[in-house]
């Protein structure tokens, strides 16, 4: 394949929900998009999963777009490229980086699968025809309303509930979720938000039989994580500390985890992520896909790497209407049975870019030819 130009467009839309974590308040959506025109006439769609701030990780879209607009765009354009791997291979001397990275090589394996005329998910190799979602739930200090809103979330199905905690509300609101809704599937998510000296809470969250606990400690430790994991019975899942394979590999050869959330962004792209899932599947460590609350061609991506083999826990990959009034995507990604997306037949991510919307989310864009 060859790509003879590439648009790079900043949206931002409102969440439906203001979404509170550990790490702040969001209340809008600011990400970019990237369109990979081939030489065949079709398109390939790639997001950056970076936020507007260096919160979760450094990267901000700012950077991602400095990073692709300076080193990697120019080397793509016009290059012949046999498979998106190339890609990650040509640009491993780029330290770092991984969501401006991720960007591109997304827009390149769904650019592949449709000239290929297979589904993203068959170009990686997955075999899975459904997959299981689960929901990652903000902040929420009022209880009523938070019972209220686990209420109609298990009632539309879905199969896994991640809480969001952090100090001052971490025992409380799971003492009241297991009090009111007994033996559901239930996580803990703390982006970083502890350290050792929280022990005894983790400790007493370890009655709880919580399905893990997610990024305890800090953003890059892998060290601590491992004291933690061999004082408690609650599997410890990585996420933030996580951006390669090898450091998969790490985090397993010391016990620093038991499972490990996969984000295509934060790792690089789908060529890495294969490799984690890859990896993880010998090594016997179950990996789930992690959100960074993408529009629907994110979503889509996502959805393509679920149906991997390995991907057993039902990841953060909720149907559009959780986060937008209107998606960029045209069919909006919903739920084929409640708690169950089916993974797209039709060639690349298996949805079609609605240019209409995407106009009505543009801060700024630019092309490159
Ligand atoms: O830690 O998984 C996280 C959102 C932004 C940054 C980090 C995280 C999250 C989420 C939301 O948990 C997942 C989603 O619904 O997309
Ligand atoms: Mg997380």
């Amino acid at each position: 394949m060859r790509i003879t130009n590439i648009d790079l467009f900043k949206l931002k839309m409102p969440l439906k929900e203001i979404f509170e974590t550990s790490m702040g308040v969001e209340t809008h959506r600011e990400f970019l998009l990237l369109v990979a025109h081939g030489d065949s006439g079709l398109m390939g769609l790639g997001e950056c999963t970076a936020m507007d701030i260096p919160c979760y990780n450094y990267e901000t879209n700012d950077t991602a777009w400095h990073i692709l607009e300076t080193y990697l765009i120019p080397e793509i354009l016009n290059k012949e490229i046999n498979h998106p791997k190339e890609f990650t291979e040509q640009f491993a001397w780029i330290r770092g980086h991984e969501m401006a990275k991720a960007t591109l090589e997304g827009a390149l394996w769904d650019l592949y699968a449709k000239e290929k005329r297979i589904s993203l998910s068959a170009a990686l190799g997955g075999k899975r025809k459904k997959i299981d979602v689960g929901i990652s739930i903000g902040i929420e200090k009022n209880l009523p309303k938070l019972m209220e809103d686990i209420q109609r979330y298990l009632e539309q199905g879905y199969m896994r509930l991640k809480l969001k905690i952090k100090p001052g509300y971490d025992l409380e609101p799971i003492e009241a979720i297991r009090r009111k809704f007994g033996d559901i599937p239930l996580m803990a998510d703390a982006n970083s938000a502890y350290t050792m000296e929280d022990l005894p809470l983790f400790k007493a969250l370890d009655d709880y039989g919580l399905l893990m606990i997610e990024q305890p400690l800090a953003y890059h430790d892998i060290i601590d994580h491992r004291k933690l994991q061999n004082e408690l019975a609650t599997p410890i899942c990585l996420d933030e500390s996580i951006h390669s394979v090898e450091d998969a590999r790490k985090a397993i050869e010391l016990g620093s985890c038991k499972i490990i959330n996969i984000k295509v962004g934060r790792v690089g792209g789908l060529y890495e992520a294969k490799k984690i899932h890859d990896l993880c599947e010998e090594r016997g460590i179950p990996v789930w896909c992690g959100g960074m609350q993408e529009s629907g061609v994110g979503r889509a991506h996502n959805i393509a790497i679920t149906s991997l083999n390995n991907f057993t826990i039902p990841g953060d990959t909720s149907p559009s209407d959780r986060y937008w009034e209107r998606d960029i995507i045209s069919p909006a990604i919903s739920f084929s049975e409640p708690g169950v997306l089916s993974v797209p037949e039709a060639p690349g991510i298996g949805y079609e870019l609605d240019y209409d919307a995407v106009r009505r989310y543009l801060v700024e864009s630019k092309r490159y030819a």
